[in-house]
This record gives C-alpha cells, structure tokens and sequence, in this order.
C-alpha cells in the first residue's frame, strides 16, 4: 500500500516537520497499485439516485464518494494504517478523532479561496473557528498538474488573527503572502500532510480536458468541549479487521457526530450536463417502469405470480417440489 520511502521516512521527522513547518510532503507515498485498486473500488460515474447504498454524489463541478469507510476497503486501510495513527499518536498529546474523509474527482473548473479547516459547525453551516489541534492528510490519485493544492508558508503560526473570517481573499494573501506561496504540483499517490491551521487551497483552475482525484481525511484532537464535532463515519463491518482500541477511539466509536456528510447534495448541484445525461439513462428505465406496470394492472397477481414461478422452473430446470 505505502512506498517504502513513506514508511521509511521517521514518525518523529514528519511529527516534527509538522510542528514547525505546519506541513509535511511524500511524493509517492502511495505505490502506483495501491491507487489504481483504489480508483477502481470508486465508479464515479455511477451516481446515486433512489440507490439503496452509499456511492458517489455530484456537487457542480466535483463528484464525491464521502462515505468510503462503507464503501473501499483500500482508503479504509489507508485511513486507519498503523503510519497514520503513529503520526497521530506522536502529534497528538490528548485523543483524536476522525473528523471527515471523502474521496473526491475535480473536473473542468475550480475556484477554491483560502481558507483554514479548524471550521465549528452547526448542521451543514460553518459557524466559527476552534483552536484544536488536527491534521489534514490528503493524497493525489491522480498526477497533479493542475489545481495544486496550496498552501502559505508559515500560515499556521498567524492564521489564529483570522479567525473572525471564513475566508481569506486572493487579494491579501497576494498582497502580502505571495512568496510564500507553495504549490504541490505533484505525482499520483503524493501525501500532503499538513495542520489544519495552515492557510490553504486547491489552486483556481480552468480546463475543460483536466480531471484530479484525491483522498482526504482530517484527524482532530476532539476536547470534551466539542462533543459532536465531526461528521458520521459510516463503516462496512467487513472491514474492520485491526479492530482495536486505538482504531475503535479514533473512529469514534460511541461518539456523538452532528454534522451532516460533506458535501451537502441535491438534484439542485448538478450541471445541467449531469441532469442531461441522468435524463438519458432515465429514458429507457421510465418506458421498462411503464410497460411492467401496464402489464401487471392489466394481469390478475395469481397470474404474475403464477408467471414467475413457471419462469423459474424452466430457468433453473427445476422439478416441482411435492407439495405444489
Ligand atoms: O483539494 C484540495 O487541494 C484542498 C481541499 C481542501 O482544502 C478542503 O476540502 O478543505
Ligand atoms: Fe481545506
């Protein structure tokens, strides 16, 4: 799953790279096969509509799979690996928790601004800003050349003066920020590690042809304070096969969540190039619903029923059991 130089390279490096620098950065971290198993476990063409599942949603110009922990057993294994709660273990000097992961696709535009992810919410609204320690991880499944994640150097130390803003306007930051701007144009399965202090974004872009993936988690230190801080981690029980204490706390076992899985979705965040295409798969769903239900108001049930038995019977080759 990791490269050898990820997990090679010391927890107490990374830990401490984070703690001055407020960010760390593994190119490759993830070996090429583990990206491609994983990208495979996600079909983001394959959009929920009256789906009995957990699956992929459309918000404009990004689709996202929130609800992997349900879903890919590969970013399961990534979010709860042993690296990843040392890291934690390390950084943290109280208990953490996992706050959100998605694994997203960013087509065509982005416009991101500034921002920081220490965000207090009530329901889906961002209502101010804590002071928790907590750690972004985020890894590109995709080369990324385009739509960078950013981020100011140094912006974890003086982004606290801000914390009346939800957001920092590309102004300021250029006026004032702009050598210390770092782009992370970087190959498929880098890990960018950073805290969620630091100011950042996925760098504005426009391309018609451009698509980037990536999987994203934030870990914070959840004081009794913020109890309900975090969205629901929604977990395939099949999954869980390093079920400890550690995993259990961190996944917040018995722990309240009260906001709602990100992004907040609806027929209303689609493009009407998504709409179009959901109408065309529709098309031929709606005439099959039509015709199954003239049939069966025109048929007596005894006879549907009787129906399907005969079919069943020649399908399978099936003797009549005795007692019909
Ligand atoms: O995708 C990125 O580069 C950044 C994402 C991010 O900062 C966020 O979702 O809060
Ligand atoms: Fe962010």
């Amino acid at each position: 799953m990791f490269s050898l130089s990820f997990l090679n390279s010391s927890t107490s490096q990374i830990v401490s790279d984070l703690k001055t620098k407020g960010y760390f950065v593994c190119e490759q971290a993830l070996i090429e096969q583990c990206v491609e198993e994983l990208l495979q476990e996600v079909d983001f063409n394959k959009i929920l509509v009256n789906t009995n599942d957990v699956g992929v949603v459309i918000a404009y110009d990004q689709k996202f799979l929130t609800h992997c922990l349900a879903h890919s057993k590969k970013s399961f294994d990534i979010i709860t690996s042993q690296k990843v709660l040392d890291i934690c273990k390390q950084y943290f000097d109280d208990n953490y928790k996992l706050t959100n992961h998605r694994i997203y696709q960013t087509s065509k535009v982005g416009n991101m601004p500034w921002h920081t992810d220490n965000n207090l919410q009530i329901g889906k609204k961002l209502v101010s800003k804590h002071d928790m320690p907590g750690l972004l991880f985020l890894f590109y499944l995709s080369d990324v050349t385009k739509n960078a994640f950013q981020l100011v150097k140094d912006s974890h130390i003086w982004s606290p003066k801000f914390n009346h803003e939800i957001y920092l306007t590309e102004s300021f930051i250029d006026s004032k920020y702009k050598k210390d701007i770092l782009t992370f144009s970087m190959k498929k399965g880098t890990l960018i590690l950073c805290d969620i202090h630091a100011v950042h974004r996925a760098e504005p872009f426009q391309d018609k042809t451009y698509t980037r993936s990536t999987l994203l988690f934030q870990v914070d230190q959840v004081g009794s304070e913020y109890v309900g801080h975090g969205e629901k981690n929604i977990v395939n029980t099949e999954y869980l096969d390093n079920l400890n204490l550690e995993v259990m706390e961190y996944l917040g076992f018995g722990f309240k969540r009260n906001y709602p899985a990100f992004p907040s979705t609806s027929a209303a965040t689609m493009t009407p190039e998504d709409i179009f295409s959901l109408q065309k798969q529709l098309l031929p769903q709606m005439f099959k619903a039509f015709t199954k239900k003239l049939v069966t108001s025109l048929l007596p049930g005894k006879i549907v029923v009787n129906i399907k038995r005969i079919l069943w019977l020649l399908k399978d080759n099936k003797k009549t059991p005795k007692n019909n």
